[in-house]
């Protein structure tokens, strides 16, 4: 494989093991989640999300999806407790997204996908920086939120407004104050089990939290003055940097892998 990585049938999921063999490693990421199958865990904390906007930085179009990346030099956007013992630090958030709204999400609930899927990445802080953290077992905590078809949601149409700026791959601009917790769902409860980065270079070091609860994004929301659009704005980005041939950035996830033997555990009954 000559080429990079990518989400194409020539570089994609089912030809990463051919650079990246722990693809078809004993916890790999992302699963289907069979809610009967999980048990649930009295002894699972609730989340402790906790963040900063003034911690929030850029947000950049990587050619493989696009990220709000934070300050992290300091405790000041945290996650602890859930599944996890210590402190982790926010590093970026990004979205998985589909081509149309029957697809787009990473993980699954008993086979059904949503159209998209939030993935907020942090770090276990007990390791000197993210990149230390990204191969260790216990290295990275990611919270995993799905989105459902339904109202125009104000906090992702602050993310979705930068993206005449980022519509290339290599982008970047400036986007400061923003709170991730805006786009979490009113109810934490979360399924978790032990995972892996959804994308090369497939890292087992993922403790994932998969929430129970959707947030809302509308397809196509048409406003007197100007067009509000979200899921279809996700659609405009591209996987190209400019000068190149244009190719829309959709379908950017990973399907289902295998469980293996692993439990997923649930915070609620
Ligand atoms: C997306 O491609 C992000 O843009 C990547 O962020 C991220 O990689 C990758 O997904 C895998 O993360 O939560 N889906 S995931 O398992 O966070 C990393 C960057 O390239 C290492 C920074
Ligand atoms: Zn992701």
């Amino acid at each position: 494989m000559s080429h990079a990585w990518g989400y194409a049938a020539n570089n994609g999921p089912d030809k990463w093991a051919d650079n990246f063999p722990i693809a078809n490693g004993p916890r790999q990421s992302p699963i289907d989640i069979a809610p009967d199958a999980s048990s649930y865990d009295a002894a699972l904390k609730p989340l402790r999300l906790k963040y900063d906007p003034s911690t929030c930085l850029e947000i950049l179009n990587n050619g493989h999806s696009f990220q709000v990346t934070f300050a992290d030099d300091t405790d000041s956007s945290t996650l602890k407790d859930g599944p996890v013992s210590g402190i982790y630090r926010l590093k970026q958030f990004h979205f998985h997204w589909g081509a149309s709204d029957d697809k787009g999400s990473e993980h699954t609930v008993n086979g059904t996908k949503y159209p998209a899927e939030l993935h907020l990445v942090h770090w276990n802080t007990k390791y000197a920086s993210f990149g230390e953290a990204a191969s260790k077992p216990d290295g990275l905590a990611v919270v995993g939120v799905f989105l459902e078809i339904g109202g125009a949601n104000a906090s992702l149409q602050e993310v979705l407004n930068t993206f005449s700026a980022i519509k290339a791959k290599g982008k970047q601009t400036s986007f400061a104050d923003f709170d991730p917790s805006t786009l979490l769902p009113a109810c934490l409860d979360y399924w978790t089990y032990d995972g892996s980065l959804t994308t090369p270079p497939l890292l087992e070091s993922v403790t994932w939290i998969v929430c129970k609860e959707p947030i809302s994004v509308s397809r196509e929301q048409i406003q007197i003055h100007g067009s509000l659009v979200q899921m279809k704005k996700f659609r405009e980005l591209l996987f190209s940097a400019e000068g190149e041939a244009e190719c829309c950035m959709v379908d950017n996830y990973r399907p289902p892998q295998p469980l293996k033997g692993r439990s997923v555990r649930a915070s609620f009954k």
